[in-house]
């Protein structure tokens, strides 16, 4: 341990500024081009192609329960000459564009995400590259993105698609298949050279201006992605890329990023994201999964994802005749109807900055709270601590005019529910407030005896410091390279005590050696940071005892010691172990 110059870093503590999150603090920021992702909230995912023709099933054989349909040709190995000649049965004389768009904005939806090309290689649009695609190898004869992109356009619903542009188990040199092809003789600077690329190209020439493209799975090196990139930014540059377009084990590429598939962070995150999401249990169509997602748990789904900053990308799985599941759509269309009511306190709007609530989550815009209420709390009022904010009025959103009563003391808002008005799947409450919405950090606490864990997520950061996602699908903080790049948590300590401090992190071999402060009250420690392998390669060190002197709040802050071109850590957590003496908490002197 070696003491800092104490005084000035007093004087660090008071200028800091903990923000809550802001755009400007996001991690990619080009609020431009994001304004319409940051707004619409809200988008659907069709994963259709020739697997939808087999529906979960092969000679006779199913996919495992919970196995991914459209994962088939590589379940069961499906030589390529099969699969193909299957393709050719691909029919969907029942496809309507126009009644897929529909069903987007009927559910309030604002964006469609349409599979161009997944894994098995098969391009759902007239590609000029291969003829292994919708209008030259099928019966149908139609360019299904192409009908997509016109009738979206018309309804006013952002066309987007999604590219598979490494796994291509058609191709002979693309990723993935390992039963017809032998991986040694496969040639991937090829299959990027005279498929992937190209076939991009034609997405982004042929179809018209596109909101996102999605690609899918990562690429093996980050200048490989970075071709993608390139190749959309100089033919479309106000297309967003998702952060799949990237390596898994690499720095984080794109301009926004996915959870891991139906991910959902614990809290708010410092960057710009979406969470990929099933309607059911799979994501192409299986005639063998029936388990839908009731309306109510899409809508606190899309709550809680809105509540905490991010996007829900939820998925259907067109059937091979050209018709959408029923029982999706009837899901969708009880979603759309909550949506007319309450889309306000959806789109356009920002993370909850209060916290997440025993009945339900929260989100802002403007001088409005919106408090979304899953479920009618004992005693028939919800409690709201820690904002800041003189609330002026609160009401139920579907009745403006019936003002609800309110009490506000001791930093604790009280808001009296009516017996009627009650919502399936969220019920919306407004809160006007007095100016920004804004909220008093909400201390960790502990149990007697119980350690602190402070993680990525709880802890509020400040300067250039964020918390990412981190492909692996964990979470981080990055990007600090100066002492004012800052994690911070406030603790309220009920079992003083000594206590062990652990933290865990990566860090790759060029950040070793760099120096950081852990200060826990007034006591400093300053550590170096040891490699750890690879990006994602999280260990733990031990960092000593500390003493939590008394019972009351504490502040521990995180940060570089000195200012350097590198990030200093990609740090995951700091646990607060308490160290028993006999069988009890070891005591400060
Ligand atoms: O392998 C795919 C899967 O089939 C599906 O397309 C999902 C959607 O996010 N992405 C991949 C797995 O992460």
């Amino acid at each position: 341990m070696s003491q800092l110059n104490r005084s000035r870093f007093a004087a660090l503590l008071l200028t800091l500024a903990f923000a809550a999150t802001h755009p400007a603090r996001l991690a990619a920021a080009d609020d431009d081009r994001m304004a319409w992702f940051r707004h619409d909230k809200f988008g659907m995912f069709v994963h259709w192609g020739p697997y939808s023709l087999l529906a979960g099933e092969w000679q006779g054989n199913r996919i495992h329960p919970g196995d991914e349909a459209e994962w088939i040709m590589q379940r069961f190995n499906i030589p390529v000459a099969d699969y193909r000649e299957m393709a050719h049965g691909l029919n969907p004389v029942r496809f309507d564009a126009t009644q897929f768009a529909r069903l987007a904005k009927a559910a309030g939806m604002k964006y469609l995400v349409v599979t161009a090309k997944h894994h098995d290689g098969f391009a759902m649009y007239h590609s000029k590259v291969s003829r292994y695609n919708i209008v030259d190898w099928t019966p149908f004869k139609r360019d299904i993105v192409k009908e997509l992109s016109e009738a979206c356009r018309k309804e006013g619903i952002r066309f987007c698609v999604y590219y598979s542009h490494r796994e291509d188990w058609e191709d002979p040199n693309g990723y993935g298949n390992h039963w017809d092809y032998d991986p040694a003789k496969k040639d991937f600077e090829k299959y990027l050279r005279e498929k992937s690329m190209p076939q991009v190209r034609e997405l982004l020439t042929e179809y018209g201006p596109l909101g996102l493209i999605w690609f899918d799975r990562g690429i093996d090196t980050t200048e490989q992605a970075r071709r993608f990139i390139d190749l959309v930014h100089e033919l479309q540059p106000q297309c967003l890329i998702n952060g799949r377009v990237g390596n898994y084990g690499h720095e984080l590429l794109g301009d926004y990023q996915d959870m891991n598939d139906n991910g959902m962070p614990t809290g708010g995150l410092d960057e710009y994201w979406e969470t990929p999401q099933t309607l059911n249990g799979t994501w192409g169509y299986s005639k063998f999964d029936q388990e839908w997602k009731t309306p109510a748990n899409v809508i606190q789904r899309l709550v809680e994802i809105v509540s905490k900053g991010g996007n829900y990308l939820l998925n259907i799985g067109p059937m091979a005749d050209g018709t959408v599941p029923a029982p999706s759509v009837a899901v969708l269309e009880q979603v759309g109807a909550w949506m007319r009511r309450n889309g306000e306190s959806i789109y356009g709007t920002s993370a909850c900055p209060v916290g997440q609530f025993p009945w339900g989550r929260c989100t802002v815009k403007g001088e409005r709270v919106y408090l979304h209420a899953f479920q009618r709390p004992a005693g028939g009022v919800l409690r709201v601590s820690g904002l800041r904010n003189e609330v002026k009025a609160a009401y139920l959103l579907q009745a403006p005019g019936r003002k609800l009563e309110v009490s506000q003391q001791n930093g604790v808002a009280v808001i009296g529910l009516p017996a009627q008005g009650w919502e399936e799947g969220s019920t919306v409450v407004v809160l006007e407030v007095a100016g920004k919405p804004e909220a008093e950090p909400v201390p960790l606490t502990q149990g007697s005896d119980s350690p602190f864990q402070l993680d990525s997520i709880n802890c509020r950061t400040a300067g250039g410091a964020l918390k990412r996602f981190n492909r692996d699908g964990k979470f981080h903080i990055g990007r600090w390279t100066k002492p004012e790049d800052q994690a911070a948590w406030d603790l309220l300590v009920s079992q003083p005590g000594r206590y062990r401090a652990r933290i865990r992190y990566a860090a790759r071999q060029e950040w070793a050696g760099r120096k950081y402060v852990v200060q826990v009250g007034d006591q400093l420690l300053e550590k170096t940071v040891e490699p750890t392998g690879d990006w994602y390669a999280y260990k733990s060190f031990d960092l000593g005892v500390v003493n939590l002197p008394r019972k009351g709040p504490l502040r521990v802050i995180i940060r570089p010691a000195q200012a350097a071109g590198q990030n200093l850590m990609y740090f995951e957590s700091l646990s607060l172990e308490p160290e028993t003496v006999a069988g009890r908490l070891g005591r400060v002197d």
